[in-house]
Formats: structure tokens, C-alpha cells, sequence
């Protein structure tokens, strides 16, 4: 088609990428009277018949993506599992269309305050912690975004219901790399670590796309034992920050007292750290992440001193799952990244008598899995290795690390548990993506759980 040509048709809306994002904008510009078409590299896309079944006359266009249909667009809304850089996008922008994404149209729509949380690990049990005291403070609130599993809600979906008084958004960098303004109440970005290397040249970045959630935002809340947590230029806003010392004013820290630890607001004991039902150091950070961010919205310290002590964790997220002959079982299927199987490696090796045997692999999205081997070295006894990256992996580690190659997840649970005595974990946190065995991360953890079930 001629450029005259693309000019004197009608150019309309274009939602790349079908799925759970893809689903949500179209039931929004379908509400709005707005026209619009979907497409998706997919012959048969997650999404489709519930599209099919809603609108059926809404155009698909679905396999390879066309690059006309791209550059004769009113505007591009891109899904975060589909990259800025395809070709097709990127061809689309130079010649001048507007690219966005979900939560860039609901930010400019919503009208309500949001907080919006993001980092590499953390997020969706801080927003789940987040979440447990705003319901005890009685705050008409809505959850979503990055979000998966049970609370699996795209932002989008909100601007079709009742309006709420506060939204929490968890966001992953995809989404922020489409936001133009988010202009949140309150943000925060509670750490960075190596994730995605198959969509970013760089941790830098990785890392500007998360620094975009600091745009027109009114409050801070900082990591203060992360450097990626602070914005790269300084913001007028007030700021509250956490970590693990001892904190100073508008600071959530640890403080030592007659031989506990306490969670503690400025110079005020909160909980002791006893109190708590979550356990490893990494769970800490995220339950003072959280009343950060709640106190940052105005919560009363009750409310969040019986949200924190009551909360017990997320499925597949250092989850314990059995104890066979003195051996214990956790599930840290949601451990899809470097950093964080670190974090579940160091949070369970300090609070046991045994070693740790780790079951990891899968798609490795390019990763870098060096900080592994100090990590096993310390606590670990061996490494047994699942999926298409387990090559890869196995080449980082010592010499005298024992490796162990696994042809599904009951032979990698048969294998550790011939290898493990009383007193040791079993640990499934993958530092790796699903998708080349299982659905989803849950469909993993469930897996594990069974595949343990059956050793019974
Ligand atoms: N697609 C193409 N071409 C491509 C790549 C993808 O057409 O080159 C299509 C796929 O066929 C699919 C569609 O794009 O049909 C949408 O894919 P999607 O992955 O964006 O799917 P959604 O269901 O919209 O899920 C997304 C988030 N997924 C990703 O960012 C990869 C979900 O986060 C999120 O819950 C949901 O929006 C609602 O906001 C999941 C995730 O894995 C949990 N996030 C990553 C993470 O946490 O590490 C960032
Ligand atoms: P996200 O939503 O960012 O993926 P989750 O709360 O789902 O984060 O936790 C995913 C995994 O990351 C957990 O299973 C655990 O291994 C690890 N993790 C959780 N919180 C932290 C943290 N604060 N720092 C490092 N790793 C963490």
C-alpha cells in the first residue's frame, strides 16, 4: 500500500499482543465506542475464544505480524510480553505513531490515587502485604497489574467497574518502558538484580525502564540498602525509607533490644521480627517495604501491626511443602531469576541445621548465574539441574559441586532426596523462566508438590 493510500484510509487503534493485556484493552476501547483491531505473532494466542465469545466481530489478525497494519495506525497499545524493539513497532514509531501501553491509558484516566511498586524480586508478595492492611484500615482498594495467579487482574479491567478510593500496581519494567507520565502517589523500587537479559543489552538498561515509575510521582519509598532503589536525578517529594539498620526519622529498619529484633517506625517497635510468620531476610525487607508504603498513604500503625503478624506468605514463593525422614521440601517456584534463588538460598540456609540440595534450570532469559556459586558454596551440597539452560548452568559451579542433570521434575526430586540426610531442604528455586517444560511458574511449583507428594 502507497503512503497516499494509508492516508486517505481510516487509521484506528491497534492492540499488539492478545493474552490477559490484550483481552483487558479491548474490552476498554469497546466500551468507549472506540474501533480497533488486535494482532498477535501467534496463530492461537492465550485469550482468543474469551475474545471470540465477548466480540466477535473484533479483526484479528493473527501469525506473522504485518508491517502495514503497524505503520497504519492511530496509535499502537503494546501488551509488555511483546518487546518495544520488534521491528515492526519500531518501524511504526519512526514514521510517527504513538506507542503506549495499558497502564499509561489507565494512569491518564483513573482519576485515583495509585501506588506502584516494581523491582526484580519482591513485588507481588509486598503489594500481597500492601494489600492485607489496607483491608484491616477498611480503604476501598483495587490490586493489579503484573500480577498473576489468583490476583491476576490487568489495570485496564478497573476503568470497567465501580471506581475504588486507591489502587496498587505492581509493575514490571515492560510496562513502565510504555508509560509516559505515571504520576503516582506513592512509588517505590525495592531492588534490582540481573532479569531479562533476553530483552535488555544491559542492567543499566534494565534499570532506566524501572526508573521510569519515578515520573510525577508525590512520594518516595526507598530501599536504602539498594542503590538501584534511589531515583538517578533528585526528586522534591517527601521520602520514607526501609532497610535492615537501624532506621533514622520517616525510616522503617531493625532495631536490637535485650536480645530480639524488632520491625521498628523511626524510634517505635512495631512487631518483633518473632512475630512475624514469613522468615528469611529477603521476607523482612518486603514486610517493611510495605508498611513503608502504607504509612506513606496515611494507615494507622494498628492496622499494619495485625496485617504483618497474621500474613504467612504466597504459594510458590519459599513455600514449605513436606518433611520426608527429617528432610524438608519448599517450593520456590516463583524464584525466576538469579537473585532471587540467592535470596531463598540465603533466607533458608540461616534458619537450618542441614544443607541445602537446589533444583534449578530452565530458560535462562541470558542470565549471568555466577552469584549462585558463593551462595551454594556456603549452604548448598549439591545442584541438581532441570531444562534447556541446565548445561549453561552446571558449567558456573565449582569443581567440587556436586551436579546432578534431571529429565523432569519427579526425577529431580527422586534424585535429591537419594542424595539428602535429616536435617537438609530440598529447594526448588529455578533462577529460571518456565516455558520450555510447564505453563507457568504455578504449574511448576504444583509439579514439584506432587512429584514430592508421590515420594511419600
Ligand atoms: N506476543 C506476540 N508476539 C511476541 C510476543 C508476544 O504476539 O513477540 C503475544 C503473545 O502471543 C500473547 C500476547 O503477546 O498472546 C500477550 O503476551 P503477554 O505476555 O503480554 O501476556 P499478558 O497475559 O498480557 O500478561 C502480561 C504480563 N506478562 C508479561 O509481562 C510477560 C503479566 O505478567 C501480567 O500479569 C499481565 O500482563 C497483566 O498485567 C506476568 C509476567 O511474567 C506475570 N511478568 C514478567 C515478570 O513478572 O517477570 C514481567
Ligand atoms: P516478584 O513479583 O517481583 O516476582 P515475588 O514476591 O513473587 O516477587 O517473589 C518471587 C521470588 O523472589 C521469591 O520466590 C523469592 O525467591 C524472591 N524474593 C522475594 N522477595 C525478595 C526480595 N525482597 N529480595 C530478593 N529476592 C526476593
Amino acid at each position: 500500500m502507497s503512503e497516499m493510500e494509508i492516508e486517505s484510509e481510516e487509521r484506528i487503534i491497534v492492540i499488539v499482543g492478545l493474552g490477559g493485556t490484550g483481552l483487558s484493552c479491548a474490552k476498554y476501547f469497546a466500551s468507549l465506542g472506540e474501533k480497533f483491531k488486535i494482532v498477535d505473532s501467534r496463530k492461537n494466542p492465550p485469550g482468543l475464544l474469551e475474545l471470540k465469545q465477548l466480540m466477535p466481530d473484533v479483526e484479528c489478525e493473527l501469525g506473522e505480524f504485518s508491517a502495514q497494519t503497524f505503520l497504519h495506525a492511530k496509535q499502537l497499545i503494546v501488551s509488555p510480553g511483546v518487546s518495544v524493539q520488534t521491528k515492526e513497532i519500531v518501524a511504526a514509531q519512526s514514521a510517527g505513531v504513538p506507542i503506549t501501553g495499558d497502564i499509561d491509558i489507565f494512569s491518564k484516566r483513573v482519576g485515583a490515587p495509585i501506588i506502584a511498586v516494581t523491582g526484580s524480586n519482591g513485588k507481588s508478595t509486598v503489594v500481597a502485604i500492601l494489600a492485607e492492611i489496607l483491608k484491616k484500615a477498611g480503604i476501598n482498594f483495587g490490586l493489579g497489574g503484573n500480577l498473576d495467579g489468583e490476583n491476576f487482574k490487568p489495570a485496564l479491567d478497573f476503568l470497567n467497574e465501580e471506581k475504588k478510593d486507591l489502587y496498587v500496581l505492581e509493575l514490571s519494567s515492560f510496562q513502565l518502558e510504555t508509560t509516559e507520565n505515571l504520576g503516582a502517589e506513592v512509588v517505590s523500587i525495592l531492588n534490582l538484580s540481573e532479569d531479562h537479559m533476553d530483552r535488555y543489552d544491559s542492567l543499566e538498561e534494565y534499570h532506566q525502564a524501572k526508573q521510569r515509575i519515578f515520573m510525577g510521582c508525590k512520594k518516595l519509598v526507598i530501599n536504602r540498602d539498594e542503590q538501584y532503589s534511589y531515583p538517578s536525578s533528585e526528586l522534591n517529594v517527601p521520602v520514607l525509607d526501609f532497610g535492615f539498620s537501624r532506621p533514622g526519622i520517616n525510616g522503617f529498619g531493625l532495631l536490637d533490644d535485650g536480645g530480639d529484633q524488632y520491625l521498628t517506625y523511626q524510634y517505635e517497635k512495631i512487631v518483633s521480627v518473632t512475630e512475624l510468620k514469613v522468615f528469611g531476610r529477603h521476607d523482612i525487607s518486603n514486610v517493611l517495604a510495605a508498611i513503608a508504603l502504607a504509612t506513606a498513604v496515611g494507615v494507622n500503625l494498628k492496622y499494619i501491626k495485625s496485617a504483618i503478624t497474621e500474613f504467612s506468605g504466597l504459594p510458590h514463593r519459599c513455600q514449605w511443602v513436606a518433611n520426608i525422614a527429617g528432610v524438608e521440601f519448599y517450593n520456590d517456584s516463583k524464584g525466576t531469576n538469579v537473585g532471587a534463588t540467592v535470596a531463598a538460598i540465603e533466607g533458608l540456609g540461616q534458619r537450618i541445621e542441614g544443607h541445602i540440595i537446589l533444583i534449578a534450570g530452565g530458560v535462562g532469559k541470558g542470565a549471568d548465574f555466577s552469584p549462585l556459586v558463593p551462595a551454594i558454596n556456603k549452604w548448598g551440597k549439591e545442584v541438581v539441574l532441570i531444562g534447556e539452560d541446565a548445561e549453561k548452568i552446571a558449567a558456573y559451579f565449582d569443581s567440587d559441586t556436586k551436579i546432578y542433570f534431571a529429565n523432569d521434575m519427579q526425577d529431580a526430586v527422586t534424585i535429591s532426596l537419594q542424595h539428602a540426610v535429616a536435617g537438609d531442604v530440598v529447594l526448588l528455586s529455578p533462577a529460571c523462566a518456565s516455558f520450555d517444560m510447564f505453563d507457568n511458574f504455578q504449574h511448576r511449583g504444583y509439579s514439584f508438590i506432587q512429584s514430592v507428594e508421590m515420594l511419600q
